[in-house]
């Protein structure tokens, strides 16, 4: 059992054992440290600078936290039981930059919401009930919901299984996530602009949120093939450039103002799928390409492919039916959404099914 005799703001103030009780878990494709709201500072600047330490950024290397050097490694999510109607717990992501002193709660992140259920029910917020506990989450960035199914047989989380996501080795249980009305979770409107298409440097772009601020571009309008993989990507120091001029001009159209110290929208590249899919991406997390993509950034993408006009639209394959399986080829895979349309074709539900495991719970120390 965790004893602590003063709250963590107060040991932190008087210079004591400021050993912080954490999880860390992978979520999906990314990785982080997961606490509950109660165990760190209620004062944001305290809490972001314990945080910036925990990770040990701004580095490069990290080398004197727990950050994997990496954006999708240096993340972080905070949990409280929910006294909202119908909602179980409450989750706030935060974005630790690695190589700026930024915490950013700026952008909401599918991946390590499937770790969320799972750490809710071990920390004892949520019961378990039956073979899969379903969880509810509201998900403070965005101010919507999330349901997650987590394998919980003998009473408790259960991470073994069969189930496998590109981007990861070996086979864990699976926790299906399920979104409704995503659509303008940051940006207010699905279509920030009112657009389907807009042309930012000469560049025809859509610019979109389904559940994360997106511009999808065709990979050929800048100058790649849209089949490259991730160090090849994040050579490109002139590709970067010109997807950062865009992306710095489109931040106030979409609603998020100056985006220069924000880690959205994110920049998603597209070109015909080669391997089945629906619709292949490389995307810009925004200054390093992803290993895989982001899973409400695979939503998103998926989302514009309906869009008549848009460049994904463009060199999408599309599936019949107002149920549509999209499956979206990233650079180590693909990331299979399945999205629910109305009769009009808007999108109204989205799921996936993601993966999570507990590899670590204890104290860490800022
Ligand atoms: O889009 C990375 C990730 C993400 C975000 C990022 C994510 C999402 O892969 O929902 O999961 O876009 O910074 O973890």
């Amino acid at each position: 059992m965790f004893i602590t005799c003063a709250p963590v703001w107060k040991r932190w103030a008087l210079n004591m054992s400021n050993g912080i009780r954490c999880m860390w878990m992978r979520g999906g494709t990314s990785k982080g440290g997961y606490f509950l709201k109660d165990d760190l500072p209620a004062d944001e600047t305290a809490r972001n600078n314990i945080l910036l330490k925990i990770m040990g950024s701004p580095d490069l290397r990290q080398i004197d936290g727990m950050g994997g050097a990496d954006p999708l490694t240096s993340k972080v999510a905070i949990i409280s039981k929910s006294f909202r109607p119908d909602v179980d717990v409450d989750y706030l992501f935060l974005q630790v930059f690695v190589d700026q002193a930024i915490v950013t709660d700026a952008q909401n992140c599918g991946n390590i919401l499937s770790g969320v259920g799972p750490f809710a029910i071990e920390r004892g917020l949520v019961p378990v009930s039956n073979d899969t506990t379903r969880v509810s989450i509201y998900m403070e960035n965005t101010g919507q919901l999330a349901i997650a199914s987590v394998p919980t047989p003998n009473n408790e989380v259960s991470y073994f299984g069969s189930a496998r996501i590109d981007g990861v080795p070996g086979a864990h249980a699976a926790i299906p996530l399920e979104f409704r009305d995503t659509a303008g979770s940051s940006c207010g409107a699905l279509l920030p602009t009112g657009n389907a298409t807009d042309v930012i440097n000469e560049v025809k772009v859509t610019l979109i949120d389904n559940g994360m601020p997106c511009v999808v571009l065709k990979a050929e309008d800048v100058g790649i093939t849209g089949y490259e993989d991730r160090a090849t990507l994040d050579a490109n120091t002139e590709l970067k450039s010109r997807i950062e001029a865009i992306r710095l001009k489109v931040g106030r159209l979409m609603n998020l103002g100056d985006v220069r110290e924000k880690s959205v929208p994110k920049m998603i590249l597209v070109v015909a799928p080669r391997a089945g899919g629906a619709i292949c991406a490389r995307s810009f997390i925004p200054h390093r390409a992803h290993a895989s993509i982001g899973v409400l950034a695979a939503v998103s993408t998926a989302t514009a492919c309906l869009i008549p006009g848009s460049p994904a639209f463009e060199v999408a394959n599309i599936p019949l039916g107002l149920r549509k399986t999209m499956s979206v080829e990233h650079p180590t895979g693909e990331m299979t959404c399945i999205l629910e349309t109305n009769d009009r074709g808007d999108v109204v539900s989205s799921a996936l099914l993601r993966t999570a495991r507990k590899l670590m719970d204890g104290e860490v120390f800022a």
